[in-house]
């Protein structure tokens, strides 16, 4: 008998995980990666007796992989607000999905366990994004908001990357970091190292970013391009964030320069919360949700196309 905890590396997917693992927890083994890297049921290797637990990845994106385990006898324990296709009933599959453009899967298993580690809860709503519903989560209670912001948020960014060896720490030994906090603030207070060597690095990646170039700039959107390093990869993301947060009416995309194109980083306008997905998957690399989407690898052909579609699409 084994169990997996399969997670996406970025704040959401580690915390959710952080929340599961405080009300239950369990020596799995853990299945991560860099916040792009969401096809991770197809390392896992489960049939009878063995437990699935998945939390922010798209089932879509994992479909045949869900069905082999599935069908292989494992039991499977789902949380995601991801795109989810048509995913199948199957008995040994017990899927919490809720793809409402304002929720989190923090949020769902805070729902799952009645709001028990509401703090971290908050903390994944702010690093994913969602800061009107980290705040009516937060309602009542008496957390120091800023702080948990700015936790999430150095969690989200850890989780951006070009590949693993970008980032300031393996998604799964940053969870390992936050795990044994009943609280965020416990963290903060009891072993704050990642926290701070997170915001150093922040800060010299965001420097760089301020320098970028605009690409398009319409009423509707605006297109940056960042240069081919570390630096880069990492911040690309949230910088997407902060921008869509600074001009909420305007689409943003964030292009880095790779080996033979780019990757890109989508967000809808923050007014309407919808298109990122669509334009997305235009592209054969493209995958995300409604309100933040991306695409691995825009071939350097198809930058004027993509442009175009941008310019249509919000
Ligand atoms: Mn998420």
């Amino acid at each position: 008998m084994a169990d997996f905890d399969v997670f996406n590396g970025d704040a959401d997917g580690i915390i959710s995980l952080v929340q599961l693992r405080l009300a239950e927890p369990r020596g799995a083994r853990l299945i991560t990666g860099r916040k792009r890297d969401i096809k991770l049921l197809s390392q896992v290797q489960a049939g009878i007796g063995d437990r699935v637990t998945v939390l922010d990845i798209s089932a879509r994106s994992n479909a045949n992989d869900l069905t082999r385990i599935l069908d292989a006898g494992a039991k499977v324990q789902y949380f995601d607000h991801h795109n989810a296709g048509d995913l199948a009933d199957h008995p040994n599959l017990d899927a919490t999905i809720n793809t409402a453009s304002e929720i989190c899967t923090a949020v769902l298993v805070d729902q799952y366990l009645g709001g028990q580690y509401r703090a971290w809860a908050v903390t994944a709503a702010y690093g994913d994004n969602f800061p009107a519903m980290a705040e009516r989560l937060a309602a009542g209670r008496n957390f120091p908001l800023a702080e948990l912001k700015e936790l999430g948020e150095m969690i989200n960014y850890n989780g951006y990357g070009g590949s693993v060896e970008d980032l300031l720490y393996h998604p799964a030994d940053l969870y390992r970091a936050l795990l044994p906090f009943e609280t965020p603030i416990d963290f903060l207070t009891g072993a704050p190292e990642p926290f701070f060597r997170l915001k150093e690095q922040y800060a010299s990646d965001w420097a760089m970013a301020e320098q970028s170039d605009i690409l398009d700039d319409t009423a509707t959107g605006q297109i940056r391009l960042l240069e081919d390093n570390p630096a880069s990869r990492r911040i690309s993301g949230d910088y997407g964030n902060k921008l869509a947060q600074q001009n909420p009416g305007r689409a943003h995309a964030i292009l880095t320069v790779q080996k033979g194109g780019y990757l890109v980083s989508i967000r809808a306008p923050i007014s309407k919360r919808e298109g990122a997905d669509k334009l997305a998957l235009q592209f054969e690399t493209g995958g995300g949700r409604a309100a933040a989407a991306g695409i691995n690898h825009l071939p350097s052909a198809d930058l004027s196309k993509f442009v175009e579609a941008f310019r249509k699409s919000f």
